[in-house]
C-alpha cells in the first residue's frame, strides 16, 4: 500500500491543528505544548487510495535550539525524515511565517506549502501572486481556509503528486544569500563533503548555514560522526571571523537579515495590497 507521512510544521496559532483535524476527520482536542514534554499529534487516514499518516507538530518561529519545540521539530525532521512537509503560513502575517519557510528550503526536503487564514487576505482585498511565489521557492502553495475546510482536497491532491514527483513546479531551490555569505556556505561545505554518510541524510547546505549560525546542536552531531572535525571547525571559525568583521554584526544576525532580506525581495514582486480599493476608502 502507499503511505505518506506527512509533517505539520509551521508558527504557533496559524492554523496546524484545526487542518491537522479537518484533514484526519479527527476533532480530537490537542493540548499545547508549552510544557518541557513535547508531543505530537499522529492520525491516519486516507484519500485516493493513499494513506496518510498525519503528524501535527508544536508551533515553531524557527527551527533553532532555542527551546524543545524547536529541537523536538527539527530532530523529528532530521531523524524521522517525513515523506513530506506541510509548512503552514498565516497568510495574515507572511513575513514572519515565511522566515521558518527558508529554513525549511535550507534542508533541501519535500515541502508544500498550505497558506492558511486565506480569507484574511480576500477580507483585506491584498493581492498575493502566491503562485508566483511559489515558483520562485520551488514550492507548491495551496490556499486554504483550515477552519472552513477548505482548501484540503486540493492540498492532499497536491501531496499525492509530490510525493510521486509529478509537480513540475517542484524544483530544489538555494535561497541566494548574497557574495559573501554564499562564499562561507561554499568552504563549509567543501568540508563536510568529505563526509558521505553525513550528507546522505542531511543537506551539506543546511548544515554549513546552521555552523556558521553558531548552531551548537549542529556542531556537537557533526563531532560526533566526522573524521575531519577539527578542520571543519577551523574553517567554519574563519569564516565566520570574517562575516562578523565585513558586517559588523554576529553571524546569526547575518543569517537572520540575509533570510529577511530574502522574504522582503520575494514578497515586493509578489505581494500588493489593493492600491485602488484603498484610495476608495480614504
Ligand atoms: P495551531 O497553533 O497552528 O495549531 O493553530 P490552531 O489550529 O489552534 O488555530 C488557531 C486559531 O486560528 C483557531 O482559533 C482557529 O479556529 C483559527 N483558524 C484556523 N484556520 C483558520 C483559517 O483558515 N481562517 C481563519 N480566519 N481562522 C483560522
Ligand atoms: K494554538
Ligand atoms: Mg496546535
Amino acid at each position: 500500500s502507499l503511505n505518506i507521512n506527512v509533517a505539520l510544521v509551521g508558527n504557533p496559532n496559524c492554523g496546524k491543528t484545526t487542518l491537522f483535524n479537518h484533514a484526519s476527520g479527527s476533532h480530537e482536542h490537542v493540548g499545547n505544548y508549552s510544557g518541557v514534554t513535547v508531543d505530537a499529534k499522529e492520525a491516519f487516514m486516507k484519500h485516493r487510495g493513499y494513506t496518510f499518516q498525519w503528524i501535527d507538530l508544536p508551533g515553531t518561529y524557527s527551527i533553532t535550539e532555542y527551546s524543545p519545540e524547536e529541537l523536538y521539530v527539527r530532530n523529528y525532521i532530521t531523524d524521522k525524515m517525513p515523506d513530506i512537509v506541510v509548512n503552514v503560513v498565516d497568510a495574515s502575517n507572511l513575513e514572519r511565517n515565511l522566515f521558518l519557510t527558508t529554513q525549511l528550503i535550507d534542508m533541501n526536503i519535500k515541502v508544500v506549502i498550505a497558506l492558511n487564514m486565506f480569507d484574511e487576505l480576500e477580507k483585506k482585498n491584498i493581492q498575493f501572486d502566491y503562485e508566483s511565489l511559489g515558483r520562485m521557492v520551488g514550492i507548491p502553495i495551496i490556499p486554504t481556509i483550515a477552519s472552513k475546510g477548505k482548501g484540503i482536497d486540493e492540498l492532499l491532491d497536491k501531496l499525492i503528486d509530490v510525493y510521486e514527483d509529478r509537480d513540475p513546479n517542484v524544483r530544489h531551490v538555494h535561497i541566494n544569500y548574497g557574495t559573501d555569505i554564499e562564499a562561507a556556505i561554499k568552504l563549509i561545505q567543501n568540508e563536510i563533503w568529505k563526509n558521505p554518510s553525513i550528507t546522505d541524510k542531511l543537506s551539506s547546505r543546511y548544515l554549513a548555514i546552521k555552523l556558521l549560525e553558531q548552531d551548537k546542536t549542529t556542531m556537537n552531531q557533526l563531532t560526533a560522526s566526522c573524521q575531519n572535525v577539527q578542520q571543519i571547525k577551523l574553517v567554519t571559525a574563519t569564516a565566520i571571523q570574517r562575516l562578523e568583521k565585513e558586517y559588523g554584526e554576529n553571524s546569526e544576525t547575518i543569517i537572520t537579515d540575509a533570510k529577511y532580506g530574502f522574504i522582503d525581495g520575494a514578497l515586493k514582486e509578489t505581494y500588493q495590497e489593493n492600491i485602488k480599493d484603498k484610495r476608495k476608502n480614504k
